[in-house]
Formats: structure tokens, C-alpha cells, sequence
């Protein structure tokens, strides 16, 4: 059933509440240094209709050397899912206007009744330029490479942005998935506010052609590695499972031509499974990669 996104009646949280609880809380190290007090997610009752985040198996890993440049990049498609009983919905909001280049943000959790609890969350959303040209969510999915060697992290994703978006049907047969998309859209430049999501039983998909979609792993020698990757790392969202956020995928490096590494996949770690009789196949590469990458991605 589609949602409404603007016409349910709130209930607002006090937010005294939550500044009291997040004061106590203990400051937070993102993947691109220390941010701001997070503000935990109010509790929810077993009527209220949470989203549940995990991710899909990480896919199509390759190496390349972008034109004119040094850096070794590590690209893959990452996607996460809703699997929850609730639409995962974030509203950003400028109310200083135009001159405010970050937008604060609320998540909407819908109820049984109808009924819709709107509380405030960490997340933070930023206009992107470049070949997005919309508002993103700062931080939302952390992407970390370890050595297997020496358990140690190699390299972790920089500071970086995602709009959230109904991208792919991954498993039309939970309640409450809609037929068709219902997040489109991440607002424009001037827009003062913007309501993004992903439905359930729909996913986001980060597809490896996308400009800041790869880890920086110059330097890193052939070897064993494991990447893995986190939605919603810092757990600023409310959702009905907290502790299925990350999966990760290990690897082989080996030399390959033009000091790029070849990858070979050795082993998985836990995925949102694709259902059986899904609506539509796992996307795959529709393009070769770029010039200068380590032969075909990886499937
Ligand atoms: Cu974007």
C-alpha cells in the first residue's frame, strides 16, 4: 500500500527527552572524524512499524586507476533493503532557508493506527553537485577494508553521501511493500526541505560507476582482505533490528597489468538472502568497467 509522506498526523517527541539522554551519551567517532552528540532513537511499541536495514551481497569488486591519477581504487555495488514491517523514511529540513547549507533531520516511524511518530536523528543531509545534484544523508553507509593478515583496517570510505531511494524491488511478497517506487527524489539545490526512503521490501542500490563509490586502497599490498560494509553505522535510525547492518565479502589481491590488483571473492559474510521468486533479478554491471581496471568485475 503506498504511504502518504506529508498527510498522517504526528505526534511530535518531546525533544527535551531526547537532548537529556543523548547528554549522556558518549561522543561519537565517525569514519571521518569526531560529529556532533548523537540523539538516540526514542523506544517504539509493537505497533509501531519499523524499518529493518541489512545489506544485499556486495558485488561486482574490481581495481582501477581513474585516468590521470595514482589512486588505486577499490569499486564494488553495495545495496541495502528494507525487511522491515515500516517504510524507512527521513525528512531534512532547513528552517534557517536558503543560506543553510545543511539540512537537520527527523525519521518518520508510521504506527498501526494510522498514526505517525516524527523524532529528531543525528543524520545530517548536504547538497551534492557533481553527477548527483541533490541532497544526500552524510555518513549513512561506512565501508571499511581490513587485513586478514593483521586484522587491522586498512582504509575506510571518506566522508560520504547517500540519497536514499526506491532503486530495486527486492522482495515484493513482505506486508505493506508497495508495487511501485515511492522515493524518488532527493530535492533540488533551493528546495528547503526534502522527504527521502526506501520501502519495504525495496532496496538502494550504490552501483560501482557512481563517483565516490570505491575505497581508496593505494598501496595496499596482494593479499587477503575483508570489506565490510555498515548501513547506517552509527545507529542513528530507529529499526527493529540493530545487530544485521553489515555484511562483508573476503578477498584475494593479486599483482595485476598496469599496477592494478586482481580480485578474487573467497567467502561471504551474512546478506539480506534474495528472496526466492524475487520480483526482478539482482541488478548486475550493464557497463564494462573503466579503462584501467583490473579485468571483469567480479560477480
Ligand atoms: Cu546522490
Amino acid at each position: 500500500m503506498p504511504h502518504p509522506r506529508h498527510a498522517r498526523p504526528t505526534r511530535l517527541l518531546a525533544l527535551a527527552l531526547a537532548v537529556t539522554v543523548a547528554a549522556a551519551g558518549c561522543s561519537l567517532i565517525g569514519p571521518s572524524g569526531p560529529t556532533h552528540t548523537p540523539i538516540p532513537p526514542p523506544a517504539f511499541g509493537p505497533d509501531d512499524l519499523l524499518p529493518d536495514l541489512q545489506m544485499t551481497k556486495l558485488r561486482e569488486l574490481f581495481t582501477a586507476r581513474p585516468p590521470d591519477s595514482d589512486r588505486l581504487e577499490l569499486r564494488f555495488t553495495a545495496e541495502f533493503v528494507n525487511t522491515g514491517a515500516g517504510t524507512f523514511e527521513v525528512v531534512g529540513e532547513r528552517p534557517g532557508g536558503m543560506g543553510a547549507p545543511t539540512m537537520s533531520t527527523l525519521q518518520v516511524v508510521y504506527n498501526k493506527d494510522g498514526s505517525a511518530t516524527r523524532f529528531p536523528t543525528s543524520a545530517v543531509m548536504g547538497y551534492q553537485a557533481d553527477d548527483h545534484t541533490h541532497w544526500h544523508i552524510w555518513d549513512f553507509e561506512r565501508y571499511e577494508l581490513v587485513d586478514l593478515a593483521t586484522n587491522e583496517t586498512v582504509t575506510k570510505s571518506l566522508k560520504e553521501g547517500f540519497c536514499l531511494w526506491d532503486t530495486n524491488k527486492f522482495d515484493l511478497t513482505l506486508p505493506g511493500a508497495p508495487e511501485a517506487a515511492q522515493y524518488l527524489d532527493c530535492a533540488e539545490k533551493s528546495d528547503l526541505s526534502v522527504v527521502m526512503g526506501v520501502s519495504v521490501g525495496w532496496g538502494d542500490v550504490y552501483d560501482w560507476s557512481m563517483s565516490t563509490q570505491f575505497i581508496d586502497i593505494t598501496g595496499t599490498k596482494p593479499g587477503k582482505y575483508r570489506l565490510l560494509a555498515t548501513t547506517d553505522p552509527s545507529g542513528w535510525m530507529a529499526e527493529s533490528n540493530e545487530d544485521n547492518n553489515t555484511t562483508w565479502v573476503d578477498m584475494e589481491f593479486s599483482e595485476g597489468d598496469e599496477g592494478v590488483l586482481n580480485v578474487t571473492v573467497t567467502d561471504y559474510g551474512p546478506f539480506a538472502p534474495v528472496p526466492e521468486g524475487a520480483a526482478t533479478p539482482m541488478p548486475g554491471a550493464t557497463t564494462m568497467p573503466m579503462p584501467g581496471s583490473s579485468a571483469t568485475p567480479v560477480p
